[in-house]
């Protein structure tokens, strides 16, 4: 057996291979544990959600921007090259002193480790999957450095005929009795002639040199090396896809189908005729589950059986009370049409939707808690940790703040909030729209500042007067003539009373609105154009019910929602 104190004779090339596998056998074995100990334990998914919560704000942003929707992928497959080059690194560190790459292997589980307890709801049994997967990681890496599957030096070398001279001193790798040159029965060294036969020339050293120029290795011991590490490959891909297959399985969604929704005591209004255009490129009135925006901060969709949820509703009140899932299906229900928006909305941007929600009034649920003078501010809790801070009064002062369990006549679905969510109208979703909830605490916005708010978002959330040119857009390339430009707009809670376009910065031209539901929810508006052939640039804004005219002067979305009226420049062929 290979000591620890001697280099390696598995060269640097193949040791970074070796860290690699050894990088995924820990991983593997890490996602094999987490699918018992759940998937806030996995070492990915509790550095990355770490790095999702301390990522200074333009870095997220950054993310957001570049990757889109796609930044939760993007950082996963970020993370694991990241990784692939540390593995790599420490597999090389490992030729040279096996206990420096061991000591990488436990520096990297102790960090997988030391995130899972970081994470909300941790308890001692997180740290088992990088544990255990660090072990697996220091065995693999241990195998492929200085035990069975090292790399066997060439045995021989013939002479160089005018080389440098032989270069000794420590760092010339040690013939090691134990690996070296010793065939092991598993093939022989047919091909390799004999050169180990007593009387054959001499063993240079110099090829040996580790990473010198021209190091050589046992053809044999490479081909069971490179098997090892296809080996090792292949079994962690298995381990992880199966770790992440079970915990998958561990999942809601069967909870979530056997759920029948109660009725609504008060249903929602139907939708009024010509509510929705109908036009083509135009969002439609209601959004569908399916094509309803996600944003959160959950690497791994929370999945919360209603069987256990509990909603705590406590804090700074005079009767606490803790709800379960039957106990809120049991109360009355009420349905609404509520248009949700997120605060990260650029102008034009599409992170927005309406959606009909059943649930129960937060406004009789803080009646029976009572308040105590000063609670101004209502904290969301998710069972992930994260939170919201919505001002108590806007929650009771009669508008249709729901805890809503479903969503367009379903459960909740579970990327959206699964069994319990908050909806608020005119509040953007970062101050009120917790998903996966799980308490209610009441507060003072004094006391505590939620999940945004230090990351340099405003506490108060009110949804600002907005509007959205869907159609036309510069890839439809209209013909001259009439075309009708239409999209939304909204100012929820507030009501929208006018909507105006104007071409090429000339006068402003009213907007036809479709009717709405109520002021919860986003309008759809139309204007015909005559459009001239050339290039034209359509811009609109919306007036809301108070007469306050949205502002044109362009500002990003931190700290409290963009503004700025939304242009459109296209050619008309
Ligand atoms: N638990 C939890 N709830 C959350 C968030 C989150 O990150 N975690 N994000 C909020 C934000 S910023 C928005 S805009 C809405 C989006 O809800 P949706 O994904 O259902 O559209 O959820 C809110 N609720
Ligand atoms: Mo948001």
């Amino acid at each position: 057996m290979g000591n620890t104190w001697r280099v390696s004779s598995t060269t640097p090339r193949f040791a970074a291979l070796g860290g690699v596998a050894a990088a995924a056998a820990a991983i593997g074995t890490a996602e094999l544990v987490a699918a018992l100990t759940g998937p806030r334990s996995s070492p990915l998914v509790a550095v990355g959600g770490l790095v999702v919560d301390t990522a200074p704000e333009p870095v997220k942003r950054f993310g957001i921007e570049v990757f889109g929707t796609n930044d939760k992928i993007a950082l996963l497959v970020g993370t694991a090259l990241l990784l692939g080059g540390f593995a790599a690194l420490i597999g090389m560190l490992a030729a040279r002193r096996l206990t420096v790459g061991l000591a990488g292997i436990v520096v990297f589980g102790g960090i997988g480790a030391a995130a899972a307890l970081t994470r909300a709801g941790a308890d001692a049994a997180d740290v088992l999957p990088s544990l255990v997967g660090a072990a697996a990681g220091g065995a693999v890496l241990w195998a492929f450095v200085a035990g069975p599957l090292e790399l066997d030096p060439w045995p021989w070398s013939p002479p160089t005929p005018a080389g440098p001279p032989p270069v000794t001193g420590p760092a010339v790798a040690a013939p090691d009795p134990d690996s070296v040159a010793t065939s092991e029965g598993t093939g022989g060294t047919t091909s390799t002639g004999s050169p180990s036969v007593p009387g054959g020339p001499p063993v240079r050293e110099s090829p040996l040199v580790p990473g010198g120029p021209g190091r050589r290795v046992d053809p044999d011991s490479r081909r069971r090396f490179l098997t090892g590490v296809g080996t090792v490959l292949g079994v962690a891909a298995v381990g992880g896809v199966a770790g992440r297959w079970l915990a998958g399985r561990q999942g809601v969604s069967a909870a979530r189908e056997a759920i029948t929704l109660p009725a609504p005591v008060s249903p929602a209004p139907p939708v009024p005729a010509g509510a929705d255009l109908a036009q083509p490129g135009l969002a439609s009135y209601v959004t569908s589950n399916r094509s309803f925006y996600r944003i959160d901060t959950a690497l791994v969709v929370p999945q919360v059986d209603p069987a256990t949820w509990q909603l705590r509703i406590h804090g700074r009140v005079r009767n606490p009370v803790t709800l379960s899932y039957a106990d809120l299906l049991a109360r009355p229900m009420v349905e609404r049409y509520v248009t949700l928006a997120c605060v990260s909305n650029e102008v034009g941007g599409d992170l927005i939707g309406n959606a009909r929600w059943l649930g129960v009034p937060i406004r009789e649920l803080l009646d029976e808690v009572a308040p105590l003078d000063g609670a101004d501010q209502v904290v969301g809790r998710s069972v992930d940790g994260w939170t919201c801070g919505t001002p108590t009064a806007v929650l009771r002062d009669g508008r249709d703040a729901l805890l809503a369990v479903g969503m367009n006549g379903e459960p909740l679905p579970v990327q959206h909030g699964f069994p319990v969510r908050m909806v608020v109208p005119g509040l953007y979703g970062y101050v009120s729209a917790c998903k996966w909830i799980t308490e209610l605490e009441l507060t003072s916005f004094a006391d505590f500042d939620a999940y945004w708010v230090p990351r340099g978002w405003s506490a108060q959330g009110p949804v600002k007067t907005q509007s959205r040119i869907d159609t036309p857009r510069p890839r439809n390339r209209p013909a001259a003539g009439p075309v009708t430009v239409a999209g939304v707009a909204w100012a929820q809670h507030r009501g929208i009373d006018r909507v105006e376009v104007r071409v090429d910065e000339g006068p402003w031209q009213q907007a036809q609105l479709a009717p709405t539901i109520s002021v919860d929810t986003w309008v759809q508006w139309s204007w015909q154009w005559q459009a001239t052939p050339g290039e034209h640039t359509l811009q609109v804004r919306a007036t809301d019910s108070t007469g306050e005219t949205q502002t044109g002067e362009p500002r990003g979305v931190a700290p409290d929602g963009a503004t700025g009226w939304h242009s459109v420049t296209l050619t008309v062929a």
